[in-house]
């Protein structure tokens, strides 16, 4: 039988919250090891665990997954959760890269400064009535089904559902002018593996508090370094590996094509391009 996934991070939500919602809708049973002290960080630093450093970092199948997005994409396609072909996979994908950017924005939340937090929350509720829900009530109310992509449960309704439902904690009536989406809720919230992780008992964590917020942001971040690659590669040593690796990609003809002048590369941001991003967005 394969060993259960064991997902690393700290005992909190953040950004681990997503996998676990969705291993939970796959009816995947998993351990976790929570990160509670800088030792235990500086370990999986030091054995070489985190590729980026980084947490979330979540052991399965014999490989150790770091980048959230990535490690939802692998246990998605691999329980069958990623859509039927390319194209359903790519609106599912679309769809989850939306909703998770709202759903980044509930995740800082609580990190903010507290002068910033009710200004935040205002342009949070206002970004999810105007940008994000209308665009899921619509295709709720278009294709009259009970999932987003294919007739079937997919990666994207598992994130929706957790985006709307943290929402919900801090603005209760968020969906009043959504009725596809509330009741899509409900749906989803009863298909029964969902159902069992909505329970009081489950993995899901709870919202995070006080201490949670201190003790992540002074004793976790404060110690993961933050080490430019170029410094990376001389502390590493490899300097003769990357130099021949750039060598070797720079020269696949495509690629070469593109560095010519006259492609369609851009150069390097300068002061017009910045003004004209601003003006636009
Ligand atoms: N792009 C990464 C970001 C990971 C990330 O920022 N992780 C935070 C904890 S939630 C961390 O390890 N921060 C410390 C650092 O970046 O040095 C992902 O999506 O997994």
């Amino acid at each position: 039988m394969a060993a259960r996934p064991k997902l690393h991070y700290p005992n909190g939500r953040g950004r681990m919250e997503s996998v676990r919602w969705l291993l939970a809708a796959a009816g995947v049973e998993f351990d976790e090891e929570f990160l509670e002290t800088k030792e235990q960080l500086h370990k999986l630093q030091d054995g070489n665990h985190l590729l980026f450093q980084q947490v979330p970092m979540v052991e399965i199948d014999g490989m150790k997954l770091v980048q959230t997005r990535s490690i939802l994409h692998y246990i998605a396609d691999k329980y069958h959760l990623f859509g039927k072909d390319l194209k359903e996979r790519t609106l599912i994908d679309m769809y989850v890269e939306g909703t998770l950017d709202l759903l980044e924005l509930i995740i800082m939340h609580p990190f903010l400064k507290p002068d910033d937090q009710q200004k935040e929350m205002v342009s949070m509720a206002q970004k999810a009535k105007i940008r994000y829900f209308p665009v899921f009530e619509k295709i709720l109310r278009d294709h009259g089904q009970s999932f987003l992509v294919g007739n079937q449960l997919s990666l994207a309704d598992v994130i929706l559902l957790q985006t709307i439902l943290a929402l919900e904690e801090k603005i209760p009536n968020i969906l009043s002018a959504f009725p596809f989406l509330q009741e899509y809720s409900v749906k989803i919230s009863n298909i029964p593996t969902i159902k069992r992780f909505l329970e009081p008992g489950s993995k899901k964590k709870p919202p995070p508090d006080e201490i949670y917020i201190v003790k992540v942001s002074f004793g976790l971040h404060s110690t993961l370094p933050s080490l430019p690659l170029s410094l990376l590669r001389d502390n590493l040593n490899l300097h003769q590996e990357f130099d021949a690796f750039t060598t070797r990609i720079s020269n696949i003809p495509t690629i070469r094509k593109s560095r010519q002048p006259g492609s369609q590369r851009k150069p390097p941001l300068d002061g017009h391009f910045v003004t004209l991003v601003r003006n636009i967005l």
